[in-house]
């Protein structure tokens, strides 16, 4: 029996339409996620990680779409996004971070950590756990602890060998009052500005210098626009995965869960790239014309900042600021 072809091509639509009505439409959300440097980066692996995890343990229900380099607005403008509902989730240094939840700003005291084990052993200790409980009342969810890095000086103008260099140089900082007052006691003139303005600011000569980890500097291609750089180490970046609290609280306890062990792998993502940058990114920048000033003795930037330590110290309690540096 000769069927028409006609016949069996709308048989088939017919079939397609029955099935697809059959199985009920996944509910999907897409959430969007936003960070202040490039995609090829310790934040960038981190978020992709994230979404892949995001997907998988939700069975497809949740989708993360990432944006980088700044396209959704700087670390400042992220997390106000999150409190207003407009933006789900970024991935931040804790730079901005005690413009809203002050308690975090202990963390960005000079030389406060001796490594990075030990840094990473307090966040994910009882100090660091601790303190991501106080992000809620200011509507986010603190998922995770992440990582941007120990940071280091870099300028135009001349290598600095001792805190004696640093004087009167123009440095772009964070809009991180801990790093501000402790940079003046450098003698340094802080320009505190959101991090997506830094390569156009050094590139104009607005500023001198700024300072950051390995990986941020090799991501931005700092080395474009800056000669020297000085391996000081000054101060432990630590960073945070944020979620709109108003978001978080949508999610069943499941797929809380479910966020919260994302954020974990996506943790280990960003501290293994860091391990990287770390072991790689200082003859990278090298080969690419930086001159780098590596083995500076700390010890003279530190007795710089002696009378601000004092100031610190009365700020947050010694006792508070020791049990941290102490932490093992
Ligand atoms: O979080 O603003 C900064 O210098 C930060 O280190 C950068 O945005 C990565």
């Amino acid at each position: 029996m000769h069927i028409p072809r006609h016949f069996c091509v709308l048989a088939m639509a017919a079939g397609v339409a029955l099935a697809a009505s059959a199985t009920p439409a996944l509910a999907q959300t897409t959430m969007k996620m936003n960070i202040s440097v490039s995609q090829n980066s310790h934040y960038g692996v981190a978020i992709d990680m994230f979404a892949r995890e995001i997907e998988k343990r939700t069975a497809g229900r949740y989708k993360v779409q990432n944006f980088y380099s700044g396209a959704l607005g700087a670390e400042r403008e992220s997390i106000e996004a999150l409190q207003v509902g407009t933006l789900d989730l970024t991935m931040t240094s804790t730079g901005p971070v005690p413009n809203f939840v002050p308690e975090v700003a202990i963390l960005d005291i000079p030389f406060l950590f001796k490594d990075y084990a030990q840094a990473r052993a307090t966040l994910d200790g009882p100090v660091g756990q601790e303190m991501l409980t106080k992000f809620q009342s200011k509507g986010l969810v603190a998922l995770a602890w992440g990582e941007n890095g120990f940071r280091h000086m870099t300028n135009s103008k001349r290598p600095v060998n001792s805190p004696d260099d640093l004087k009167g140089l123009k440095m772009r900082t964070m809009e991180n009052p801990v790093h501000m007052q402790a940079y003046k006691a450098f003698g340094i003139i802080p320009t505190p500005m959101a991090f997506t303005e830094v390569f156009t600011a050094l590139q104009q000569g607005t500023v001198d210098g700024q300072e950051n980890p390995v990986s941020v500097i090799t991501a931005a291609k700092f080395e474009q626009v800056q000669k020297y750089m000085t391996m000081t180490g000054h101060v432990y970046s630590p960073a945070l995965i944020l979620m709109s609290k108003s978001q978080f609280d949508k999610l069943s306890a499941a797929d809380k869960q479910a966020f919260l062990d994302a954020a974990k792998e996506a943790v280990k993502a960003n501290r293994a790239r860091i391990d990287e940058d770390e072991r790689k990114g200082v003859a990278d920048l090298r080969s690419k014309g930086m001159t780098i000033v590596e083995n500076v003795d700390k010890s003279k930037f530190q007795a710089a900042l002696a009378p601000t330590f004092i100031e610190f110290g009365k700020k947050f309690g010694q006792a508070n600021i020791d049990k941290i540096r102490n932490y093992k």
